[in-house]
């Protein structure tokens, strides 16, 4: 079943915000960012910029006529800088022109005087001086210092992971357009049409029923648009409302890296315990996590953070501690996998660590300690099934994983007694993943979907769904289809627009179609009992007789003659509802944040990668030649769209792990901000072969029609790769700092001379 979605893509005919007509009555937005870190504003000189011709007006804090607050979880960042300057990007001054040439011009001539402040960057340094979001928090399980205490080996070191920019192909985007009463509607590049709605309410002053959100589709997202949508459909909203003409403010790609946050940088020190049998006793851990300037959802990913601890293993003993502290960089944000990933990445570096330590091979520790039913997690909840376990042998099976390992081992052994290295270097890794599915913010699990039946038997849904290239639209109308027994083609994705489904949650946590899937099916099922009822009036028989398939109802085995057309056309005629609104609350949730225990996720997706890479130890450059993944899916509602996001993930999480690198000067000024500075994988860099295979025959219980949520988790395979190229690059030492880009690798190995 094809996504018709990706035809228009390969077709080029898919239209994303700025690929709508704008009027030539129209203003363009340009926004004024702080070439500053840190210091105070002692003065602005916006003379000249007004002088260019084609400026309307020019906005600063004191212009906004609301509330100069965009903050969502915790209210600590202003849309435009005041007084003080906190990153080196924040936006100033807002400028609004009839040419987006003209406000570029006008924002290049702006002048600002700041006393320049030392900046923080490092987040040990901000945990050192105190600068926090908020009061750090500490997840345990059992005693770990008794554990360690009493442990045959005890391996201990630190971890780092960095940045990540999403580098969604559709920068950020929105048009805002005015009404006669005052009312805006925004057409906005947002997985969270609520909160922009919210937001754009409090910076305008205005209630949120003036507000309409529209989403037809994104060009990527990837967790980039989630919070940092906001701030740029404050911007257009502002300018709309002021000149009552539309307003449009769309990033250019270096703006957009200058000014929105990235995956968090984490700092981490771990101490893994273990028996004499490689068993892990305890562990014990402290995450440093980057925040940048304003808290945004970084409290949220620091939790998540803290639910993934020990990854997809279990230890008896755990004591886990997590910052998020306050630097001078764009403020950090969600990014696939929100705070997972850097949590796993430390684990597994815990492992190679304790591996070095014990002399017990790295897959002999994943294996031995992979989680199993009834294993219980740090934050109380115990695992529910053996599918961790079952995606590792399959891995095994499928793959002959210990004869690919033994040969590579054997090359090393020789190398080893000979004392003979050659220039090029081979290496594996396993990385098991076992992600938690549910927003850990309890509430954000609701969701609704509106359905409407025509006359003619076409069928359009509304969800709170924002299609990002994930799917999501199509497998909702998959669903829709199969409940009514019609075409997929008869059902249309609306776009999604806070008019028809207000108060939804972002598109986020890979719970989408979990969330809103669930909502459409019981929306047709309240369609589909009225209709039956309906028809058994008709007929004198029982409502539950009747079922509808191939297009037409059936009744007791037999098609009654009737189509899916008729029958609605009858329904209508007889004045039957042929709209309903269904409302889907994941069941069974609850967290007890004041002990760090509950059940947070409904259910866990798993599964396993196996890398192999190849090292040029010479120049330090690699490649990464396999990667063989088991993942379990449950009962799959499209294969296709859900192997795309497993090949995808991985190849995204390959990035992060080995070239992705944001770096900046001693004054927190990104060196990396542009497409030309920043190294993003590419189809080159994506594996040689790469095979993905699924767990068949599982239908998972807490899902819609038996799915698993596939979104993020297979980001997370992507730190098998890491592992692999330090293997092949021989490089055995207590260094676990990602990305392992060759320039680092380069340093390593000459260290190693
Ligand atoms: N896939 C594509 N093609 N583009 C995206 O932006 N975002 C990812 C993932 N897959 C993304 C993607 C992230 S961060 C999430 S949370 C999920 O999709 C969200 O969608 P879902 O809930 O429908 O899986
Ligand atoms: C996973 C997520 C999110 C999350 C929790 C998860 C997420 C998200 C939020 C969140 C939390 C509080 C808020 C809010 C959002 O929590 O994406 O607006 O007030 O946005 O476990 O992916
Ligand atoms: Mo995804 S990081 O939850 O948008």
């Amino acid at each position: 079943m094809i996504n018709p979605d990706t035809t228009y893509h390969v077709m080029g005919l898919t239209r994303y915000v700025d690929d709508r007509d704008f009027p030539a009555r129209g203003l363009h937005c340009v926004l004024f960012f702080s070439p500053v870190a840190r210091g105070e504003v002692r003065g602005l000189d916006a003379c000249a910029a007004r002088k260019v011709p084609g400026v309307a007006f020019i906005l600063t804090a004191e212009d906004i006529p609301g509330e100069n607050q965009i903050g969502g979880i915790i209210e600590d960042e202003v849309l435009l800088a005041g007084d003080e300057v906190a990153f080196a990007g924040m936006p100033v001054a807002a400028v609004y022109a009839w040419t987006e040439a003209a406000a570029r011009e006008a924002a290049g001539l702006i002048k600002i005087d700041i006393a320049e402040d030392t900046p923080v960057l490092d987040p040990r340094e901000a945990w050192n001086r105190n600068e926090l979001i908020a009061p750090a928090r500490t997840f345990t399980l059992g005693d770990a210092d008794a554990a360690i205490a009493a442990a045959a080996y005890v391996a201990e070191g630190r971890a780092e992971s960095g940045a990540q920019e999403h580098f969604y192909l559709e920068g950020q985007a929105c048009v805002a357009t005015p009404s006669e009463e005052g009312n805006i509607h925004l057409s906005s590049a947002t997985q969270a049409p609520a909160s922009v709605q919210r937001a754009v309410a409090t910076v305008c002053g205005l209630p949120m029923n003036r507000i309409e959100v529209d989403v037809r589709r994104l060009g990527g997202a990837f967790g980039g648009k989630e919070a940092q949508a906001n701030a740029w459909a404050c911007f257009a909203a502002l300018g709309a409302q002021k000149s009552g003409v539309p307003c449009r403010m769309v990033l250019r790609r270096s703006d957009d890296m200058l000014a929105t946050g990235k995956r968090h940088p984490y700092a981490s020190d771990f101490t893994l315990a273990l028996d004499g049998d490689g068993k892990f006793l305890a562990f014990k851990v402290m995450y440093y996590q980057n925040a940048g300037a304003a808290a945004d959802l970084s409290t949220s990913v620091l939790e998540r953070t803290l639910f993934h601890a020990t990854a997809s293993y279990y230890v008896p003993a755990v004591h886990a501690t997590a910052a998020s502290c306050r630097t001078n960089i764009t403020p950090n944000t969600a990014f696939r996998g929100f705070g997972a990933p850097q949590a796993m990445f430390v684990f597994e570096a815990a492992i190679r660590e304790a591996s070095r330590v014990s002399g017990i091979s790295a897959e002999t520790l994943q294996r031995k300690n992979l989680l199993k039913t009834g294993d219980t997690f740090v934050y109380g909840m115990a695992a529910e099934n053996d599918r961790a376990q079952r995606c590792w042998d399959k891995a095994y099976t499928c793959y002959d994983l210990t004869k690919r390992m033994r040969a590579i081992d054997e090359v090393r052994k020789r190398e080893k007694d000979t004392g003979k290295a050659s220039r090029y270097g081979r290496g594996y890794a396993l990385m098991p993943v076992c992600f938690g599915i549910s927003f850990s913010t309890i509430f954000l699990n609701q969701a609704r979907a509106h359905i409407h039946v025509y006359t003619d038997g076409s069928v359009g849904v509304s969800t709170g769904a924002v299609e990002m290239g994930q799917g999501v639209n199509h497998k909702i109308r998959e669903i829709v289809a199969e409940s009514l027994g019609i075409a997929p083609g008869q059902v249309k994705l609306e776009s999604t627009n806070t008019t028809r489904v207000s108060n939804t949650s972002p598109t986020a946590a890979s719970s989408a179609t979990d969330l809103n899937g669930a909502a459409a099916l019981m929306a047709c099922e309240m369609i589909k009992a009225r209709l039956f009822k309906f028809m058994a009036g008709e007929y004198q028989c029982a409502s539950r007789d009747f079922y509808l398939e191939k297009g037409g109802l059936y009744r007791k085995g037999s098609a009654c003659g009737v189509s899916w057309a008729e029958l609605v056309g009858q329904a209508y005629l007889s004045r039957v509802q042929l709209s309903a609104e269904a409302h889907y609350s994941t069941p069974d949730l609850h967290f007890d944040t004041s002990v760090g225990k509950g059940r947070p996720f409904a259910y866990h997706t798993c599964g396993t990668a196996y890398f192999e890479a190849e090292v040029d130890r010479l120049l330090g450059t690699y490649r990464i030649e396999k990667a063989y993944v088991v993942h379990d899916l449950g009962r799959s509602i499209n294969p296709l769209i859900d192997l795309g996001q497993v090949e995808g993930g991985m190849v995204q999480g390959i990035g992060w792990m080995t070239m992705e690198e944001m770096r900046y000067t001693d004054t927190g000024k990104p060196l990396t901000a542009t497409g030309g500075t920043y190294k993003m994988p590419d189809i080159f860099s994506a594996p040689l072969e790469m095979q993905v295979k699924f767990l068949a025959d599982d239908y998972n219980h807490k899902a819609v029609k038996g799915s698993k949520a596939v979104g993020e988790p297979p980001l997370m395979y992507g730190i098998g790769a890491f592992f692999a190229i330090k293997m092949a690059a021989g490089c055995e030492n207590a260094v676990y700092c990602a990305p392992m880009t060759p320039e680092r690798l380069m340093g390593q190995l000459r260290d190693g001379d």
